[in-house]
């Protein structure tokens, strides 16, 4: 197919305007916990190296967490795909201890319904109005996993209207099917987000 991708810019200034979006760095997720995405802990200093620069530029960071009641529709038990994981206020839950999460970061909890799984951290989360109302125009978007949450996030930013910049070095996917993570990206950047590198982002 051909693309109309566009070009990985050489650098990008975060700028008015402008948020940081990381997605799900719960331990649930890193090495160790119970939906382990491979080398998920290799987020966590990329994505503090974002967060310096956001919060350096007084700029909003934003911090998406899966956020299940203890039988969720998504979980094994009750017959959906998953291993039982982020529970909400449990330890897998928290976000990765070495997340240098800005103390007036917004936390945006989701699939909170237990009926209703979701993937995406705009599903019935007001992060839409939220961005809006901080006069948001282009996300920044990191975290985990690239072929779910990620994916659902991205795809929404970009539908909503949001310019999207994917940092590709501060995600990693679970590759259920091998080959996922990368046709996610894919996906994402043919339907117009743009990827960067954290080194790619002036401070
Ligand atoms: C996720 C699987 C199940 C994610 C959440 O955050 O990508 N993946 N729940
Ligand atoms: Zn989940």
């Amino acid at each position: 197919m051909s693309t109309t991708e566009a070009p990985s810019p050489r650098s990008v200034t975060p700028q008015a305007g402008d948020a940081l979006v990381m997605v799900d760095v719960q331990n649930d997720f890193l090495p160790g916990g119970r939906l382990a995405v491979p080398n998920g802990d290799e987020v966590v200093p990329a994505l503090n190296r974002a967060i310096d620069i956001f919060r350096e530029k007084g700029l909003p960071v934003v911090a998406t967490r899966d956020w299940h009641p203890d039988r969720h529709c998504s979980f094994k038990e009750q017959g959906g795909t998953w291993p039982v994981h982020c529970v909400a206020d449990t330890e897998g839950a928290r976000f990765a201890p070495g997340l240098k999460l800005p103390p007036d970061a917004l936390t945006i909890s989701k699939a909170t319904d237990a009926a209703v799984d979701a993937y995406s951290g705009f599903q019935d989360t007001g992060l839409d109005r939220h961005l809006r109302e901080r006069s948001v125009k282009r996300v920044f978007v990191g975290g985990l996993a690239t072929d779910y949450c990620v994916l659902n996030t991205v795809n929404d930013a970009l539908d909503l209207g949001f310019q999207v910049f994917l940092l590709t070095d501060a995600v990693r996917a679970v590759d259920v099917k091998p080959g996922d993570g990368d046709r996610a990206m894919e996906e994402m950047k043919r339907g117009g987000a743009v990827p960067v590198t954290v080194e790619d982002l002036a401070p």
